[in-house]
């Protein structure tokens, strides 16, 4: 017996930790989730064992040799009302307790740093706002708030951390987002949760959690010579952009800059918030929301850009100033992991020019 019981404890430990069935907690938001989890788990158990008492004893004490005559109850309302109110408020506790969780999971603090995950068959591309880019693999700071802005470019995909207990679907046509803060430097799973035809299983890959400074190395070591803004300034010239968006005063279409998180009036006269989803679908469907004062001229660019092509724009449109120039040294590692919020400092150009100045509908 002795023998054998340490057996069982170590097949216990290796099963779990292989098998991945109890991942390590590894966000900060891990430990609160797993409480929720071991409350559940733990209701259900207790109901499971008052279930089989009740069955057990009930079949031995109301069996047909002690009471060969049935005898018939009416019911009883407080019995009712016991066993109705009392599951209702548990559920209720773990409804309220778990939207709490939900809002925390899917509210990214506003100082939170931002990198793109792109899903695509069969692949997570990532991209840093300093230029980076990996496939499979995703490196972050320990002790940091880090959002993902997901997409797909295909079908639908589910990019899931089991260790920091995030899971957010990256969706065709739609930036998602999801964040999380990881404590613990180390090497962890990264799964595609959502069949996406027949290579899903191999869609899989490592976050590897850094310490700060380790991440500062890895991001001078990984870039690619330019930023995210930098490409997008690229693409913009190259695509001709800025023959209707520039600061000439006869310009065709709206200033850019500053437009990023401010409001804007459409001539349906919604008012709407540029964020990133925003600006992605003014570039890809223009003629869906018209800003007031402005023709319907802008051309669409669906199926002209790339997915990581539009992520650049975004990039590059959300760190306008006041100019259409973004800082040379948006190229490197110094925009991380100490400036908090925009990945770019701002420009120092920045002096004196009102962008509401150039005809932006603006509150
Ligand atoms: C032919 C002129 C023209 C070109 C070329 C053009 N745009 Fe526009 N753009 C406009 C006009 C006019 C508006 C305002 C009306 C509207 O919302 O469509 C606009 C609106 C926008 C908006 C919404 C912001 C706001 O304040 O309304 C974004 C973002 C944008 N353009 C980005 C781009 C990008 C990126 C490119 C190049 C890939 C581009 N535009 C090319 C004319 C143009
Ligand atoms: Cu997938």
């Amino acid at each position: 017996m002795s023998q054998i019981s340490p057996v069982i404890w170590q097949f216990l430990v290796k099963w779990m930790t292989n098998f991945a069935l109890f991942p390590p907690e590894a966000s900060r938001i891990a430990p609160q989730m797993d409480a929720l989890y071991f409350f559940m788990v733990l209701v259900s158990l207790i109901g499971l064992t008052i279930v089989i008492l009740l069955v057990t004893s009930f079949s031995i004490l109301y069996s047909k040799k002690r009471h060969p005559v049935a005898v018939q109850i009416e019911g009883s309302t407080l019995l009712e009302a016991t066993w109705t109110i009392i599951p209702l408020g548990l559920f209720l506790v773990m409804f309220v307790w778990g939207a709490l969780i939900y809002f925390r999971v899917y509210t990214p603090p506003a100082n939170a740093m931002n990198i793109y995950v792109v899903g695509k068959q069969w692949m997570w591309k990532a991209e840093h706002p300093g230029g980076q880019h990996e496939i499979n693999s995703l490196h972050v700071p320990a002790g940091r708030a880090v959002q993902l802005t997901l997409i797909s470019q295909d079908v639908f995909h589910s990019f899931s951390i089991p260790a920091f207990r995030v899971k957010r679907e990256a969706i065709p046509g739609r930036y998602t987002s999801v964040w999380f803060e990881a404590t613990t430097p180390g090497t962890y799973h990264l799964f595609c949760t959502q069949y996406c035809g027949t290579d899903h299983s191999h869609m899989i890959g490592d976050v590897v959690v850094l310490t700060p400074d380790d991440y500062k190395k890895w991001l001078a070591s990984s870039t690619s010579g330019a930023s995210l803004a930098q490409n997008g300034e690229r693409l913009f010239a190259s695509l001709s952009c800025a023959a209707c968006h520039n600061t000439r005063p006869d310009a065709r279409g709206p200033s850019l800059a500053n437009v990023y998180g401010s409001k804007l009036r459409l001539t349906s006269g919604q008012t709407v918030i540029a964020d990133d989803a925003y600006l992605r679908d003014a570039i890809l469907n223009p003629s869906q929301h018209i800003t007031q004062g402005y023709a319907p001229i802008m051309p669409t660019y669906q199926g002209q850009i790339s997915e990581e092509g539009v992520i650049a724009l975004v990039e590059y449109i959300k760190n306008l100033d006041s100019d259409y120039r973004v800082q040379q040294t948006t190229t490197t590692t110094d925009l991380l992991p100490q400036s908090e919020g925009k990945a770019a400092p701002a420009g120092q150009n920045a002096a004196g020019k009102d962008p509401a100045g150039q005809g932006m509908v603006k509150q």
